[in-house]
């Protein structure tokens, strides 16, 4: 049913109740527009000008129009409430527990994703503007405790496949967009603003991160990628990192 419309593979769990919205909101333009369609060919026949010398003053008095249309509103009223709100509702209310999902924040900037994961203590480091360089993108303060076994990474956000991801999305400098289109997620990144974003990913594999908010001259080069690992390759991932940090 997802074929006709070309969608991206669905590559994380709420995948697919995003693309059922998708396709009934199609299915209902498409019954609309060769409804209005049909409509307009026969209203152009039923008055034209042969048939109708005279112009009518009192206008169309039948009652279907409206029954219709009040039956359009009903059916666009239950789409959003029944499957919109509900949809948005598990993404923007029901976050997954702290304590169990995979938190990393991603900050971006023109034009490049930072990715800055809080290490085997799970805790983020302080990071501060003074100290943001060309080798330290996002001002990590080294000093802290806490920072210590921080890792860094730019454009690559290793993640581990069937587990909550809860990413602190904020942005350094303009308005850019977090969309990775195969986990259906796409949330703005706003300076000042830390936004959270949640998936459960459940297709291994490496998805582009657009940045889908027009932010400057390089914003069709700001691209990264999301690499969705097993737990075990993930886990290696960490250790090689951390090994890189203690040398
Ligand atoms: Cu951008």
């Amino acid at each position: 049913m997802l074929n006709f419309l070309g969608m991206p593979i669905q590559a994380s769990t709420h995948a697919n109740d995003v693309d059922s919205l998708i396709v009934i909101v199609h299915w209902l333009m498409f019954v609309l527009f060769i409804g209005w369609g049909a409509f307009f060919l026969f209203v152009l026949f039923r008055f034209r000008k042969a048939a109708n010398p005279t112009a009518s003053y009192t206008g169309a008095k039948g009652h279907i129009s409206k029954y219709l249309e009040i039956g359009i509103v009903v059916i666009e009223g239950v789409l959003l409430v029944f499957y919109a709100i509900p949809a948005w509702a598990t993404r923007v209310r029901d976050f997954p527990d702290k304590t169990k999902a995979v938190g990393v924040r991603v900050v971006g900037e023109q034009f490049a994703w930072n990715v800055h994961y809080p290490g085997p203590d799970g805790k983020f480091g302080r990071t501060d503007i003074k100290l943001i360089a060309a080798d330290n993108p996002l001002g990590l303060d080294r000093t802290d405790p806490d920072a210590k076994d921080d890792i860094t990474a730019i454009n690559q956000l290793t993640v581990p496949i069937d587990e909550p991801i809860l990413v602190h999305l904020s942005s350094k400098d303009v308005i850019h967009s977090f969309g990775v289109y195969e986990l259906r997620v796409k949330q703005d990144a706003v300076p000042g603003l830390e936004i959270p974003v949640w998936f459960i990913p459940n297709k291994a594999g490496t998805y582009e991160i657009t940045c889908s908010q027009l932010c400057g001259l390089g914003h069709y080069r700001m691209r990264g990628f999301v690499n969705v690992k097993t737990k075990a390759e993930y886990e290696q991932f960490i250790a090689d990192e951390e090994k890189a940090l203690a040398k």
